[in-house]
């Protein structure tokens, strides 16, 4: 039920909500009044954290009209809504993005001055929510944020994990974990609706029936179940007055759940009843493109998802709405395959619920999702064993088996007589696995890969037989990142030094960019942004020192490698780089003097079940550590490895960096989203030709990026006529004595066999290649030492940079996904 019992007659219940004054006044009085009110204390005897609570909801109260205002016009006018299907959200803080958005940013820091308050320490003290792992995390959260600021309803669909990503912390050099306790000090930015509450069952068995109509039919007899509580969060557009929803699921014993126990007299166990329930939601698997298959990753992907769909049929849709048109009402964009059960969910709810006859419900249900494929790694597909999903979901398991069926029959008619290409084909790998991204694939309207050569190889190597059947299907939409949090927010003075030579409006219309390009021909202009690119070095630097007890030189190339540890994303290349350097300095074939001054910085978490990303850290840090005590390099190499690295940290280490590293095997990282932060941010790239780096290279030109590498059919030519590792350590001395200098023991107090691991799996197995290309990547090191000798030259490249890039804006992500996929038009 909606609305009061009653009919409302006081003049102020019906008028519109109203945010408060939007003066320091205005601010002040707020704040106060929430510290009071909320926090129950005095402006003198407030805590950090009160403070920060207050100004928390009282920036929240701002937005709530807007909330509001936006919530009635959908519930008015029913237009297309996209919901978002994603297990992960990696939000980064929210109260600098939300002051942004109502344009309260001077108005907060005046008003909190006047009350003796500086609203750094403020901002500092927001544990962000670290509810995903790494890129495709953040891109929902990108995504989300355009989708708001373009006016574009959407609803982020998600699950509220207690635990987000661990707090990685270094021990002796090695990886430990630590939970992740965003919620310890309370969480201003969501609101809990218990009383909106949906159960979701589990377990149990099907049954056949003959129903009322005469027809047979299927029951699911679940064996129990638990509730998802909502908790919802907003998600402002810039400035538009739109605030969108995300909402995420909490789980919770049902009542039922736990009465059937407690009649049983155990009330232990009941109790435990309730924890096993709310383990659901618990925490966040820490596995970024290698899912382990783990009952409970299961039971979460199939909670939310399910809390998703029945929230939007029973609370989006008016009563009566004919299911027949849901389509016009909503896209479920599933964001890789971790939401791909809501394809049988939705076939259950329609067959099972809503008596409709299989083939009515696949029509709906075909047109109702579009999926993205956001990986080529094969480990990175998920495959739920059978049998262990018709446990979980023994009615799920039936309607997928009959998917299977009806669409292998179209093989088959589109494929007369190709037996093999059926058994290709099929949803259920050896009659014993659920392929998720083929039952995606044929449950989508569209596919998608996430950059032009990701969507390329999905279509010619992971999903060939598909793109052969259904060729339209496929489609490509690059990546983005939002520029409101990563440049307006995160580097401050390039803002408002973009603003006072072009205007503001590149904030939503990034392409405007282009426009500063003259301006690299501008030497007022490009002492400017050198002095910018200087002050965020200093910004870093004080940030590490207090953060992490590191010192960073002045006056050096900034070089930074930051994503998640995976072997095929190459942090080991760039570790031999580094201590080739080394190598050549101890051995004398090189002056330290000769050394282009830099500072590496690397942040990466390892999944802390993958065991070589673990000992890879173990590795850096070592070279790190012993490299940063040995005067034959002062002043010349310093590698700095702050723990923990996260979206907050990234705000002020990407606008920092001179150098990005993007040196992943190609055709391995399917798109990269770092590496557009840093070209925005006036970094220049040294990569390969992955991913996105593809488009980034042909935008700003190849004078201003350092390629390097074997390109992808290149990769794959090697990879057929057999790869031998040692064939490049027998023949490259200098790679010979950079790995044996590992296994010297230098950096591990003289034991020679404590990297035998990282050293004897580069030399022999080196599945992605990093000796075959260390030579190719060090030729292009030394080019960029020679550019960056030349400052001047180096930040017009730099300038050149951020001025081409503006492509990469989620925006227009968004505006692609309009177009090919949701065809919608945003409401206005
Ligand atoms: C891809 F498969 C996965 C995964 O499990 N997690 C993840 O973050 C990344 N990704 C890709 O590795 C990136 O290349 C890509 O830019 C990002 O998803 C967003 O599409």
């Amino acid at each position: 039920d909606l609305g009061p019992s009653g009919k409302p007659t006081h003049p102020l219940a019906t008028a519109p909500v109203g945010a408060p004054p939007h003066s320091v006044d205005g601010f002040v009085k707020e704040f106060l009044h929430e510290l009071n009110t909320n926090q129950g204390v005095p402006l003198s005897l407030s805590s950090v954290n009160d403070q920060y609570m207050a100004l928390a909801s009282t920036v929240r109260n701002y937005l709530m009209a807007r909330w509001l205002e936006t919530n009635r016009k959908v519930h008015e006018n029913k237009p297309k809504t996209i919901g978002y299907l994603s297990a992960e959200y990696l939000l980064g803080r929210q109260l600098g993005n939300a002051l942004l958005a109502t344009d309260l940013s001077d108005i907060a820091e005046k008003g909190l001055a006047l009350c003796g308050i500086d609203i750094a320490t403020l901002r500092a003290q927001e544990v962000e929510p670290g509810l995903g792992n790494g890129g495709l995390g953040r891109l929902a959260a990108c995504f989300i944020d355009s989708l708001a600021t373009m006016d574009v309803p959407c609803v982020g669909y998600g699950i509220r994990y207690e635990y987000g990503i661990f707090r990685q912390t270094f021990v002796d050099g090695r990886q430990v974990e630590q939970p992740d306790t965003w919620l310890s000090l309370g969480s201003p930015w969501e609101f809990p609706h218990p009383e909106a509450s949906v159960q979701v069952d589990f377990g149990g068995h099907t049954e056949r029936y003959i129903g009322e109509d005469g027809r047979e039919r299927v029951r699911w007899v679940p064996a129990w179940n638990v509730l998802g509580v909502p908790y919802n969060y907003m998600v402002p557009g810039y400035l538009n007055g739109r605030v969108n929803t995300l909402r995420l699921w909490s789980a919770q014993a049902t009542k039922a759940f736990d009465l059937q126990i407690f009649n049983s007299g155990d009330y232990a166990q009941a109790v435990r009843a309730q924890t096993f329930a709310e383990n659901i939601s618990k925490v966040l698997y820490p596995e970024d493109s290698t899912p382990q298959g783990k009952e409970l990753r299961l039971q979460q992907q199939y909670f939310f998802v399910a809390c998703s769909l029945r929230d939007f049929i029973d609370h989006s849709l008016e009563d009566g709405f004919d299911l027949h048109n849901l389509p016009e009402r909503v896209t479920f964009q599933l964001n890789d395959t971790h939401p791909v059960i809501a394809v049988p969910e939705l076939m259950r709810i329609l067959i099972d619920e809503y008596d409709f006859e299989w083939d009515e419900a696949w029509d709906v249900t075909r047109r109702c999702f579009a999926y993205t494929c956001h990986t080529l790694l094969p480990e990175a597909l998920e495959v739920w064993p059978t049998d262990l999903l018709g446990r979980l979901l023994p009615r799920h398991l039936e309607l997928i088996y009959q998917i299977n069926d009806h669409f292998l029959a179209e093989v088959r008619e589109a494929f007369p007589g190709d037996e093999l290409r059926a058994h290709h084909m099929s949803i259920i790998s050896h009659g014993q696995g659920v392929r998720m991204a083929f039952l995606a694939t044929v449950a989508g309207t569209k596919v998608n890969g996430v950059a032009e050569l990701h969507s390329q190889l999905l279509r010619d190597k992971v999903l060939p037989d598909f793109s052969a059947l259904w060729p339209e299907k496929f489609t490509n939409v690059t990546n983005g990142v939002t520029p409101r949090r990563f440049v307006r927010l995160s580097n401050p003075k390039l803002s408002e030094l973009i603003n006072d030579t072009i205007g503001n409006g590149w904030v939503t219309d990034l392409e405007r960019l282009k426009e500063l390009e003259p301006y690299a021909d501008d030497p007022e202009f490009r002492a400017q942004f050198a002095e910018i690119k200087a002050w965020n070095k200093h910004r870093i630097a004080d940030l590490l020192r207090a953060r992490d007890g590191i010192d960073l030189p002045d006056g050096h190339l900034v070089d930074v490698m930051v994503k998640r540890l995976h072997e095929y994303k190459r942090q080991s290349l760039k570790l031999l780089h580094i201590v080739s350097l080394y190598e050549q300095v101890l051995s004398g074939k090189i002056a330290a003097s000769e050394v282009t001054p830099r500072t590496v910085v690397f942040g990466s978490k390892a999944a802390p079940g993958y065991a070589m990303a673990k000992e890879t850290i173990h590795l850096i840090n070592k070279v790190a550590a012993t490299i940063n005590a040995d005067p034959i390099l002062e002043g010349r190499l310093k590698i700095a490895f702050p723990a923990n690295y996260n979206v907050t940290l990234a705000e002020k280490l990407i606008p920092a960096a001179d150098l990005s590293e993007q040196i992943s095997l190609a055709g391995m990282e399917a798109s990269g989203t770092g590496n557009m932060k840093f070209a925005l941010n006036g970094a220049l790239t040294i990569g390969t030709d992955d991913g996105a780096n593809v488009e980034i290279r042909k935008l700003v030109g190849d004078k201003h990026f350092f390629l390097f590498g074997m390109s992808e059919p290149e990769v794959a030519e090697l990879g057929a006529q057999g790869y031998n590792p040692h064939s490049y350590y027998d023949a490259n001395p200098q790679l010979k004595a950079t790995l044996d200098l590992i296994s010297s023991g230098v950096f591990s107090n003289g034991d020679r066999h404590l990297f035998d691991m990282v050293v004897e799996n580069l030399k022999n197995q080196d599945r992605f290649m990093a000796l075959a290309d260390f030579d190719s990547y060090v030729a292009a090191q030394a080019k960029v030492e020679e550019r960056y000798a030349d400052q001047d030259s180096w930040m017009r490249s730099a300038i050149l940079n951020m001025a081409r890039t503006g492509y990469f804006s989620s925006d227009r992500s968004m505006r692609d996904y309009l177009q090919r996929i949701w065809h919608t038009t945003p409401m206005l």
